[in-house]
């Protein structure tokens, strides 16, 4: 400061105002009173204003301090407000997740009481079924044990009949005997009579009964296998086969018989309808004999098969009938059963007959001259047991031999056959 420092210079020249100066005079002093007074005044005036502007300063710079700090604080309550509203977003989110979470939590929980409501009440089921279902065992248990009971009772009282049955078979073939022996002795005395006494009712040699087939011999009375003359309604000569009167009950008409290859089975359309061979060994009766018989009366077929290994086997047919000629002796089959495969391997229902002669198979070929033999041939089929008689060891592998498709498959010849007929009714 330039004004004060000019006062603090001149000063101790004047020295007005010091009291304890020992040579100043009251007129001077008061001298210096009355002229000091002003520039006292202006001193002080000038020691205020100077410290006025230095408040002023100091004020003015505290006011600017104050204003950074405020702009500081605003900034840092901007920063902070910016945070704050961040952090409540971040809450409003959380808690919004939260309330989601809950609310899943809420529904799994339902779910999960629906589940073990649902759960208990088939348990519930479970239960009462498994006392249902022990209850209905322990009375079937019951039942079979009542069922077994009566069997045994049954089968007991099944065997004392057997047993009387045998019995009564025992006396019924003792009173036949006798009854023969009865008849013979009959017989004996009308013989010795007719000597005598001619009778009306003795019968002539001409006009013994006839039968038609063995089933017909075996109702008379004769039960003894062996060749038999038959005479056949309509057919114009009698024909002489084999009757069968032991297998299944008997009353079997032999109309086919391989066993040796003895008789060549090479045969016409002629020779198939006639028939040819020896009722006393290989032999085929003729389709016009089988046809006459089957077209009477409802018949049933057999067939018995053998092969070279000991194994035999059968077919039975429930239904069996040949066409006529003109049908070519077409073949009927019916209700296969027995043991000659799971199904027929006899030829197709409406097959017609075939020789190396006549061809009416159903094969652009001709089967008949392929497979030999005659046969109800259909292209070419399943079987053919008229085909060429092999001998063991070289009976593989033959496709004319004796085949039978189901029981030793296509190519394998057969030991032995037999075809047989009776009727349903038998
Ligand atoms: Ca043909």
């Amino acid at each position: 400061m330039p004004g004060s420092a000019g006062v603090l210079r001149q000063s101790p020249v004047r020295c007005p105002n010091d009291p304890q100066h020992p040579h100043s005079p009251p007129q001077l002093e008061s001298y210096l009173q009355s002229g000091a007074k002003p520039e006292m005044a202006e001193l002080r005036q000038t020691a205020a204003q100077n410290q006025t502007a230095t408040m002023l300063e100091i004020g003015s710079s505290l006011l600017n301090r104050s204003a950074e700090q405020s702009r500081k604080l605003t900034d840092v309550e901007a920063q902070v407000l910016n945070q704050t509203w961040r952090i409540e977003m971040q809450l409003q989110e959380n808690s919004l997740s939260t309330t989601k979470l809950e609310k899943q939590l809420l529904l799994q929980t339902n779910e999960i009481h629906k589940l073990q409501n649902r759960n208990n009440i088939l348990e519930v089921r479970v239960l009462e079924m498994e006392t249902k279902q022990r209850a209905e065992l322990a009375g079937a248990h019951s039942e079979k044990e009542k069922l077994q009971r009566l069997l045994s009772r049954q089968s007991g009282a099944i065997e004392e009949m057997e047993k009387t049955l045998l019995a009564a078979s025992a006396n019924t073939s003792l009173l036949q005997r006798q009854q023969l022996q009865l008849l013979q002795s009959v017989q004996n005395q009308q013989g010795c009579c007719l000597l005598t006494v001619p009778s009306a009712a003795a019968v002539s040699p001409g006009q013994e009964q006839q039968f038609q087939d063995c089933a017909e011999m075996h109702r008379a009375g004769i039960r003894t296998s062996g060749i038999y003359t038959l005479h056949i309604a309509n057919l114009s000569e009698a024909k002489k086969a084999y009757c069968d009167m032991e297998t299944d009950r008997g009353g079997w008409t032999i109309i086919q018989l391989r066993a040796n290859g003895s008789l060549s089975f090479q045969r016409s359309w002629r020779e198939y309808k006639q028939g040819f061979g020896d009722a006393a060994g290989e032999y085929w009766l003729g389709n016009e004999a089988v046809h006459l018989l089957t077209s009477r009366a409802p018949y049933t077929l057999r067939v018995e098969l053998q092969d070279w290994e000991g194994g035999q086997v059968y077919a039975h047919y429930g239904k069996f009938q040949l066409g006529s000629e003109r049908q070519f002796y077409r073949l009927s089959l019916q209700d296969y059963s027995g043991t000659a495969g799971q199904q027929s391997g006899l030829a197709l229902q409406g097959t017609q007959f075939s020789t190396r002669d006549a061809d009416n198979d159903n094969c652009l070929c001709k089967c008949a001259q392929m497979l030999s033999g005659g046969w109800w041939f259909d292209a070419c089929g399943l079987s053919n047991l008229n085909g060429i008689y092999y001998p063991a060891r070289n009976n593989i592998r033959k496709l004319n031999g004796i085949r039978w498709h189901h029981f030793q498959g296509p190519s394998y010849s057969l030991k032995g056959t037999r075809m047989m007929i009776r009727p349903a009714s038998f």
